[in-house]
């Protein structure tokens, strides 16, 4: 197998791009990919800061790590979500890296916020511990990126979780969240930062093997709670469909982005409101974040 670029020996053979690269080659394929996104999208500009919402994993560091390459002013938020193990070392794991690469990282603890980890808001709620803790995480990072002046939010989402995403919406035909599948959401209130998604061209074996070459050290183990999400098993049925015809997961998600996705968008836009108590944008009175603490706090 010989790299497309220089015609050494490939490291990496990528089916759906009918292509094989070079350890070398491979990282600028992975570097182009995002810069295409970020102008495709015009998510940022070189002289806005810009928030990498870090877990610890392959996807938000390798992004880290890309953005701080590229020169931007780029700082990780980590999210303490309080889970066991995982999030003592998914912590360590940003705090490394941000060491190494003398980066900022802002530290937010789910616990001090909300007034429990999110073991403890699952057992308070009664409800399934990624909903509390996705609840918990949108609201943190544009907390934290308005506090500290940031106008955008960048997540390590990849091609594989914005195709499941999709997938498992068009199961339900959920199509109040078709419109919000993008990669790069607007400010629509002075109190909303932007969020994008800078690594959505990308699969999560293209960013595991940049990682690998890239030599980040990231948690390998996933968060606990995400076995038997439905999420996981409609990545398993999406790597099926590529295996059979590689290339499926890009048309499938690209195919909405480009065709479908418009006719989703609602003609007239939701109205924004502050929350009566913390300030941050919500549809109601009161936001759905105050509510949980509310409840957990009851509950204790
Ligand atoms: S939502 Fe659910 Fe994740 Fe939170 S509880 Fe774990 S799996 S970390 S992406
Ligand atoms: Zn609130």
């Amino acid at each position: 197998m010989k790299c497309r670029k220089c015609g050494g020996t490939a490291v990496l053979e990528l089916r759906r791009h009918n292509a094989a690269f070079c350890e070398t080659d491979f990282v600028e394929f992975f570097r182009n990919q995002v810069r295409e996104a970020i102008r495709r999208h015009r998510m940022f500009d070189r002289d806005e800061r810009v928030l990498v919402a870090v877990s610890g994993g392959k996807d938000s560091l390798a992004l880290w790590d890309v953005l701080l390459d590229e020169g931007y002013r780029a700082s990780g938020l980590y999210l303490d979500l309080g889970i066991f193990d995982y999030s003592v070392e998914s912590r360590a794991k940003c705090e490394t890296f941000a060491a190494a690469r003398h980066a900022e990282l802002l530290v937010v603890s789910v616990a001090e916020t909300v007034g429990a980890p999110v073991p403890v808001i699952k057992e308070a709620t009664r409800r399934p511990p990624c909903s509390g803790c996705g609840l918990s995480k949108r609201y943190l990072m544009n907390r934290a990126a308005l506090e500290h002046e940031f106008p955008v939010v960048a997540t390590g989402h990849n091609l594989d979780d914005e195709a499941a995403t999709l997938f498992g919406s068009v199961m339900h035909w959920q199509t109040d969240a078709l419109p919000r599948q993008s990669p790069a959401l607007a400010s629509t209130h002075p109190k909303l930062v932007r969020r994008v998604k800078p690594l959505y061209r990308l699969s999560e074996r293209e960013t595991a093997a940049f990682a690998f070459v890239r030599k980040i050290d990231y948690i390998v183990e996933e968060c606990p709670f995400a076995k038997g999400a439905t999420s996981i098993q409609h990545k398993e049925i999406l790597n099926r469909m590529e295996d059979a015809s590689p290339g499926a997961k890009h048309n499938f998600l690209f195919g909405f982005l480009e065709k479908a996705r418009p006719a989703f968008e609602r003609a007239e836009a939701v109205t924004l409101n502050e929350c009566a108590r913390c300030g941050q944008v919500t549809t109601g009175t009161v936001c759905a974040f105050c509510k949980l603490s509310d409840q957990v706090k009851r509950a204790r």
